[in-house]
């Protein structure tokens, strides 16, 4: 099952990957550490610096997650333009100048369009931009899903802290085969490792026509070395925070009214 994902809340608490999923009669998928080929998805070949890295981990935990019993966050801001400090005024500084490094660093990375998308030029109408705080222990993930069509538009993007984790991809249209006697369509599913400190950026198919998800793992198996032409290994997972950029559709950012 994959959910259309409402409150991401429920793709946390309602896993069915929030255990150590693995058995002795799994066979391990070997995740890849480069972009599959699903259009609209993009890992750049990019790394948070350390410093940056650590001080947006250090901040979330002090203001949102020590001493606290939750693992989600969620964050609300708008935003005019990446040329003003509006990225998203309502969000805390440390995730704006993360934003304003993002749009710095992407856009050679990405087609004009979609960085375009992510970052939309000084004269464009102004948006609701919502930052999701992930913070996931070693053996938690979250269940494959599509972020909820009606409240969120397209263009995400997520970036690792801590620890890297294989992110699942599913074809929507498949999912039913996927679970049932058609047996493993393995190029409707592809398993990507997203190092520490990566980039990814899901748009247009990736966002709308896949599911995403995170099974709940101890370790992950990776294809070998930096090019992937290596050995695969198993790589322990550490303590995760994930933070996810996404625009609000028109409306979805009003508190109180319809369910969009
Ligand atoms: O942790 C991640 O990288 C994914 C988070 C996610 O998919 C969500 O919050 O909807």
């Amino acid at each position: 099952m994959y959910a259309v994902n409402d409150a991401e809340h429920d793709a946390r608490a309602t896993s069915p990957f929030s255990e150590d999923s693995d058995s002795l009669f799994d066979e391990p998928q070997i995740a890849m550490r480069t972009a599959p080929p699903i259009p609209g998805l993009f890992v750049a070949p990019i790394r948070l610096p350390l410093e940056l890295a650590n001080d947006i981990v250090q901040q979330c935990m002090n203001l949102y997650f020590d001493g606290r019993d939750v693992n989600q966050i969620m964050l609300f801001g708008r935003t005019a333009s990446e040329h003003n400090q509006n990225m998203g005024s309502g969000l805390p500084t440390f995730l704006i100048t993360l934003l304003h490094w993002l749009a710095e660093m992407l856009r050679d990375h990405l087609p004009e369009k979609v960085h375009e998308m992510l970052f939309p030029p000084k004269d464009a109408p102004q948006r609701a931009r919502q930052a999701i705080l992930n913070l996931y222990h070693p053996g938690e993930g979250i269940s494959p899903h599509v972020d909820l069509l009606k409240r969120f538009d397209d263009g995400i993007i997520g970036v690792s802290f801590g620890s890297g984790c294989v992110m699942n991809f599913e074809r929507v249209q498949c999912q039913e085969e996927l679970f049932g006697e058609a047996g493993p369509l393995d190029r409707n599913h592809w398993d990507l490792y997203l190092e520490e400190r990566s980039v990814l950026v899901l748009s247009e198919d990736a966002r709308y026509d896949w599911t995403h998800g995170i099974d709940g793992k101890q370790k992950d198996f990776v294809s070998g070395g930096i090019d992937g032409q290596g050995e695969p290994d198993w790589i322990d997972r550490g303590t995760r925070l994930s933070i996810t950029f996404r625009w609000l559709l028109p409306g979805a950012d009003i508190v109180g009214g319809p369910d969009p």
